[in-house]
């Protein structure tokens, strides 16, 4: 049975503010965009436990944020020290896991099943991983520990800030039943009210719906959220190792003056490129081509696509096209990468790759 650990960062932002700034302790804290006494456009990105007693959350417009709790101190976000605490709490996580996958910029998934003989065991060592991420940077966080990512994401959520939340196996169903779809990852706001057009409010009511009519309304996202209800989920942990796009490139033996030439070497590269994505269970959105000149001149075209993919056809088509209007020059290198690269097993990515499909419906 494999052991998964979710460890998210509390009120992150504001907490490495509060770090920055000791004095903002005991305060409303409100990281976002500029309130100007109430006329302020833009949205709030995270506040503390404190400003959350009024009312306060992310995603909020900050003109609201400030009616709400005009007392509050209200600061830009500073990426870099974000990032700099991160990659610290990153590097103090990824030594206590057999594998480790950093989802954003506060929290990660810990496949720690070789580490421990037992799920307790799995969560006396999340207690340790938290206080030593308090003790060493001082700012806290919380972590769901379970048999698979779904319900580890879930468990880090039930109790914030500063809690350790387990779910054993036996306890998935009975866990889940009474919470709000929204708690399900990939239910987004626009899922959330289609779903309760059906009646359907908790993830109980959702085990309990027939999955044949699930599937007639949502496709593959149906299948997802069947599932899901049911506690099911990827246990794979992939290695991301901080590695943000996929490449492969190629130099011709002289300068190629012969476009079919040229487009079978894109058709191979992305076939090469298309085999490594499946083999680490990645897929990517973004794919672009490099194209050097004999003279050395480098020119790159990229496109995005709607659904991320590992398609072989689709990318050797898209960077065929990308290099469409070169035809006729004298190519040294040609080269294919894909880059927004997504998890394909794992729950995180595709429910919202499928939500978004279903939305478009
Ligand atoms: P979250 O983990 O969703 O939120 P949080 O860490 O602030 O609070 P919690 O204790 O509930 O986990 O997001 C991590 C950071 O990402 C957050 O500190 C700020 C940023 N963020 C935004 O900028 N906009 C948003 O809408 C959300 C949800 C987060
Ligand atoms: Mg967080």
């Amino acid at each position: 049975m494999p052991f998964i650990l979710h460890v998210d960062m509390d009120s992150f932002f504001a907490s490495c503010e509060e770090l920055r700034d000791p004095s903002l302790k005991g305060k409303p804290v409100i990281v976002g965009a500029d309130p100007k006494e109430g006329q302020g456009r833009g949205v709030v990105s995270t506040c503390n436990y404190t400003a959350r007693k009024y009312g306060v959350h992310s995603a909020m417009p900050i003109s609201k944020a400030y009616r709400l709790c005009p007392t509050a101190v209200f600061l830009r976000p500073d990426f870099s020290l974000y990032k700099d605490i991160s990659n610290r709490a990153m590097a103090i996580l990824r030594e206590h896991a057999d594998r480790f996958q950093q989802v954003s910029i506060d929290e990660a998934y810990l496949d720690v099943s070789s580490s421990v003989p037992t799920l307790k065991d799995a969560s006396r060592l999340a207690k340790t991983l938290q206080g030593t991420v308090q003790e060493k940077l001082g700012v806290t966080c919380s972590i769901g520990v379970s048999i698979n990512k779904l319900l580890a994401k879930i468990a880090s959520d039930y109790k914030k800030p500063a809690g350790i939340t387990v779910i054993r196996e036996e306890d998935k169903e009975g866990f889940l039943a009474t919470l709000p779809i929204r708690k399900l990852h990939g239910v987004g706001p626009k899922s959330e009210e289609k779903l309760k057009d059906l009646g359907i409010e908790t993830i109980g009511h959702l085990a309990a719906y027939p999955v044949g009519e699930l599937r007639d309304r949502f496709g593959m996202y149906g299948d997802y959220l069947y599932h899901a209800s049911r506690g099911l989920g990827s246990t794979n942990v992939s290695e991301d190792d901080g590695r943000v796009s996929y490449s492969k490139e190629t130099t011709f033996m002289k300068d190629e003056e012969d476009f079919a030439k040229v487009m079978e070497a894109v058709g191979a590269l992305s076939a090469v490129l298309a085999a490594k994505l499946r083999r680490d269970g990645v897929t990517g959105r973004t794919i672009a081509i490099k194209i050097r000149f004999e003279d050395f001149t480098t020119l790159t075209r990229s496109r995005t696509l709607l659904v991320a993919t590992d398609d072989r056809d689709v990318i050797s088509r898209l960077a065929q096209e990308l290099c469409a209007e070169f035809q006729g020059k004298k190519i040294r290198l040609v080269g294919v990468s894909l880059s927004g690269l997504q998890d394909v097993a794992g729950q995180l990515t595709l429910p919202q790759v499928m939500e978004r499909i279903a939305n478009y419906k």
